[in-house]
């Protein structure tokens, strides 16, 4: 029976929320007004005299210096000191005094010259708006990003490209908040693979909506018996973490994701108390463009290049779950999977340890082993995580048990370091002319040559190539190996 062969999977647990800022959305700076108005500089005028006989007077004529001196009488206001005549032919200015009350326009001062003289105010200039550049380290809270995207060499990577709207990640995870302002034009629909109707929390199974609705399940859900799990927690908006790391918009609001050019699909699959792995592998196929019974064809224009899985559970890897991640790498999907926090060996957690896969163990700040990542040989390489020094800053949600307003918040685990890997491989592929020309067994084999080595720290949490795979990776270099790899390519023999 099926049933008994589902297991129970969470979001890689330990996963430590350490807190949120609320929609801390800047407003753009504000415009300048409209109002011509507003840049007249009050009481100077610039009079030019009329050029008589076709000549053009050194400086105002004597009609115009006589309307000067009897201008107080004219206008009723003072002028301050003499004219002063100007580098413009026949130009000369004027400037009244302040009198409380009184605003006098050019035109009224017009009146009190010569036909023919032109009277204009002074203006005011500004600079014009100085416009930030749309990049990434632009973003208005990419400070609060900027260790964990340096640490990997992002920046470095986004030289070369920023991805490309043909390359598609799929995130399997707690579903999306499709409502916040930093997945804007970055998702495709999706879908939600979660079949158990009391873990749903949606008010039914499959459906074509990946929304997360919550995972919280508080203490009155456990009283009730409405929850199908007995531990109390609050919403931990796990999806809409991970995704953003992979690609939230550059688009002058908030952070900004590791290829924010791309597009993300996301797939539902965890909810509350966790998730099942037949839901996982429905998922996974359906993601690689293979047909699963009672869910309608995914689009070919959105089937995944990368999936992220930020997700999994102490087991081997199964039969059936090694036979659905070899067909979804024989598809040409390259599969990254979180190596777990459990502080013990990732052979032991699944699917971080089935074959073919991209296992991915989380650096601290200081890029050891952060204190909860698991880790050893089977472990590809190691991306930014977080720990006590620093967290991974992503888009989030203020609900702690209904969906509330969109916000950022920091959280910190191997499932956050896995989505800076699934992220840099989009932008391998969005960084070559055919993404089709990079195999999921050569872009893995790119990372792990091109990583960058541990720091060498005298610390019992210092990584080595026993723990934590191959080393740190370095997005600059992994992208410039993909370009490279395919440009020294043989040309394809002539067809017979
Ligand atoms: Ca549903
Ligand atoms: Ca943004």
């Amino acid at each position: 029976m099926i049933a008994s062969r589902i297991k129970k999977i969470g979001a890689v647990g330990g996963v430590l929320f350490l807190g949120s800022i609320k929609a801390m959305v800047d407003p753009a700076t504000p415009l300048m007004s409209l109002d011509p108005a507003d840049y007249i500089i009050p009481n100077q005028f610039v009079v030019i005299s009329k050029p008589s006989s076709g000549k053009i007077l050194p400086t105002a004529d004597k009609t115009v210096m006589s309307a000067i001196q009897s201008l107080s009488e004219t206008v009723g206001v003072p002028v301050e000191g003499a004219p002063q005549p100007l580098a413009l032919p026949g130009a000369v200015l004027v400037t009244l005094a302040p009198v409380q009350g009184v605003q006098v326009s050019a035109q009224t001062l017009d009146g009190a010259f010569p036909a023919g003289t032109t009277v204009v105010p002074v203006l005011m200039a500004y600079p014009a708006a100085v416009e930030k550049e749309l990049i990434p380290q632009n973003e208005p809270l990419y400070a609060h990003q900027k260790w964990h995207y340096e640490q990997i060499n992002a920046p470095g990577a986004w030289k070369h490209t920023l991805g490309k709207k043909d390359v598609v990640v799929a995130v399997l995870d707690t579903g999306i908040r499709p409502d916040h302002p930093d997945f804007k034009d970055q998702l495709f629909p999706g879908y939600d693979f979660v079949s158990d109707l009391a873990k749903a929390n949606d008010g039914d199974g499959r459906d074509p909506d990946p929304t997360d609705s919550g995972d919280g399940v508080s203490w009155e859900d456990i009283k009730n018996g409405e929850a199908p799990c007995k531990r109390a927690s609050k919403n931990t908006w796990h999806g809409t973490h991970v995704a953003g790391t992979i690609a939230a918009a550059l688009n002058r609001i908030g952070v900004v994701g590791v290829a924010p050019f791309v597009k993300l699909l996301p797939l539902r699959v965890l909810a509350r108390c966790g998730g099942s792995s037949v839901d996982i592998m429905e998922a996974l196929l359906y993601a690689a463009g293979y047909p699963v019974l009672g869910v309608p064809t995914l689009p070919s224009e959105h089937k995944a290049d990368v999936i992220n899985m930020s997700l999994g559970g102490i087991s081997l890897c199964q039969a059936d779950m090694q036979a659905t991640i070899k067909k979804v790498i024989d598809a040409g999907v390259t599969v990254v999977v979180a190596a777990g926090n459990n502080k013990i060996n990732a052979e032991k957690f699944f699917p971080g340890n089935c074959p073919g896969v991209i296992t991915i163990a989380a650096s601290n700040l200081e890029g050891e082993l952060a204190s909860y990542s698991n880790f050893g040989e089977i472990v590809t390489l190691t991306a930014a995580g977080g720990d006590k020094s620093g967290g991974i800053y992503s888009t989030y949600n203020d609900g702690e048990y209904k969906p509330g307003k969109s916000s950022y918040g920091y959280l910190k685990g191997t499932s956050m370091a896995t989505p800076h890997v699934a992220g840099v491989v989009a932008l391998m592929l969005s960084a070559i002319p055919n993404k089709a020309d990079l195999s999921p067994i050569q872009i893995k084999d790119i990372l792990v040559r091109t990583v960058s080595s541990f720091p060498e720290i005298q610390s019992q949490q210092a990584c080595n190539k026993d723990k934590c795979g191959a080393g740190i990776m370095d997005a600059a270099a992994a992208v410039e190996a993909a370009i490279k790899t395919v440009a020294e390519r043989p040309p394809a023999p002539p067809k017979p």
